[in-house]
């Protein structure tokens, strides 16, 4: 018994050397970006004890590979606004893993948009969308054009001009872009408008989170918010706990950040503060969803507006000072690093018990460190915001079938891969020495489907 005992930890050695060696590898062919290095190092650490158990992912390079983009095309995106000057912004498309499935992932309009964000949200994808069980692989796209400020012709025709370029590169069985920041299902429309025009054919399932009358599934819109409520929900049961009663904070005010106050709302939860890039408010009775919902999803207006409404409620400017109020369960919805380690002391200080990623690595390593230091329960994002691109996959299901299912069959299918993303992510958390560790656990969990379909379809 000692003697295997040593011997695995011999191996342990050798495989954080190798590890090490692939993340040094990883800085020297990827300098300056952060990002991507950032969500590269968790992947890795976390990957170790299968590596020990299972050392043909060694032999096979697999991780070499996987940490390599199968493609990234960058291009120019030119187009005109409303004073007739001439603008050029980049627009990008990582193609990262076709092991399981078609490229799927989001495009993200933002002026922060670089290679390192897309290529991290790119790394990212190909596990989470694993973790669903869906047959779709890793992808992620966008630009670093602003919406902000924008009339609608702008947004019209940048989108066109975005297409015509990106249309070369995609399909349904090619690759499937669909919405994350800055794009949503007005975007999407004139996206798949210019995309069908170019094709002379309908392929509806090009691209997801198009509209309900052309294709788009019911549910799509409401899937990550929800997603990761259902996916907390049953964290918290794992422990007695539930959302009922409990005091909760959400970042954002965008897609993600609405559906997640709402079904936190419908759980019996009191949702006291969101915001957005310029700060955010706290609402002791509550915040009001409609308020909310009109000024982003109708009105374009700032989150400062709220208190125009609701003047019982407070407004402050700067979006870190929203993680200073005391709250039980923490979503962090709006983007990455939004969660760093002083924040996560000022939500342990104040005694949160669970903290769920409804946006795509919000918290940086140190505040995940501190999470579990204190044994926060904690939701990685890979795992609790994957019911978005999981009703994406079934929104492409029923365009392949040419049907349309109803919101209550949909909401029944997220709920049931949310629990089932949960359990797997547990169950590898509990077979790979980390019982409760869900940032190792579904690491592994959506690390392992893929690396066994490279290995199947051999070195390619
Ligand atoms: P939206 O564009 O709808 O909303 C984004 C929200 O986050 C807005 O409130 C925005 O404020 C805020 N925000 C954006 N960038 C920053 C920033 N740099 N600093 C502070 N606040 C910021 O995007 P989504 O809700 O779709 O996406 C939110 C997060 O969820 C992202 O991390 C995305 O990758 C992730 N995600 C999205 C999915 C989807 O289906 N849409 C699926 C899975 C993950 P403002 O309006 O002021 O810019
Ligand atoms: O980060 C994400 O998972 C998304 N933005 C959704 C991707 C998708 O294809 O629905």
């Amino acid at each position: 018994m000692k003697m295997l005992e040593k011997v695995e930890e011999n191996q342990t050695e050798i495989v954080k050397e190798y590890v090490n060696r692939l993340y040094k590898k990883v800085q020297q062919r990827n300098p300056n970006e952060m990002e991507f290095q950032q969500a590269v190092k968790e992947v890795l650490d976390s990957l170790v004890p299968v590596l020990v158990k299972k050392p043909i992912y060694m032999k096979q390079a697999v991780l070499e590979r996987l940490i390599e983009p199968e493609r990234l095309i960058s291009f120019r995106v030119p187009w005109v606004d409303d004073k007739g000057k001439v603008q050029v912004n980049r627009g990008y498309r990582v193609q990262f893993s076709n092991a399981i499935g078609p490229y799927k992932g989001g495009l993200r309009f933002h002026p922060s948009v670089n290679a390192s964000i897309i290529k991290f949200l790119g790394f990212e994808q190909i596990l989470k969308n694993s973790l669903t069980g869906q047959p779709i692989g890793g992808g992620k796209g966008g630009s670093d054009f602003d919406p902000k400020g924008k009339s609608d012709l702008e947004i019209m025709r940048f989108c066109q001009s975005f297409m015509t370029e990106l249309s070369r590169h995609i399909g349904a069985d090619i690759d499937v872009p669909a919405g994350d920041i800055g794009v949503g299902a007005r975007e999407i429309g004139y996206m798949f408008g210019q995309y069908k025009k170019l094709r002379g054919a309908f392929e509806a399932g090009v691209l997801t989170g198009k509209g309900i009358g052309y294709g788009g599934s019911l549910g799509r819109k409401e899937a990550t918010g929800y997603g990761t409520v259902y996916f907390v929900e049953e964290m918290l049961k794992s422990q007695g706990l539930s959302f009922k009663g409990s005091t909760v904070v959400v970042s954002g005010s965008g897609n993600v950040s609405i559906y997640a106050i709402e079904k936190a709302i419908q759980f019996g939860a009191k949702v006291v503060a969101c915001s957005d890039s310029c700060g955010y408010v706290f609402d002791v009775n509550g915040i009001n969803l409609e308020t909310v919902k009109r000024l982003k999803e109708v009105e374009n207006k700032r989150i400062s507006e709220y208190v125009n409404d609701h003047p019982e409620a407070i407004y402050q400017e700067g979006c870190s000072g929203i993680w200073a109020i005391p709250c039980d369960i923490a979503l962090p919805c709006a983007t990455q690093n939004e969660v760093n380690k002083e924040a996560a002391e000022m939500l342990v200080s104040n005694g949160v018990k669970a903290v769920g990623e409804g946006a795509n690595m919000p918290s940086t390593q140190e505040a995940v460190d501190t999470f579990m230091e204190h044994h926060v329960l904690f939701a990685p994002a890979k795992a609790a915001n994957a019911g978005g691109v999981a009703v994406s996959a079934l929104e492409m299901a029923q365009n392949s079938a040419r049907l349309a299912w109803t919101l209550e069959e949909v909401d029944a299918k997220l709920q049931g891969i949310m629990k089932e993303i949960y359990n797997k992510s547990l169950k590898a958390s509990v077979d790979y020495d980390a019982p409760g560790n869900l940032v190792v656990g579904a690491n592994i969990a959506g690390f392992v489907k893929v690396a066994d379909a490279m290995i199947e379809q051999g070195v390619i």
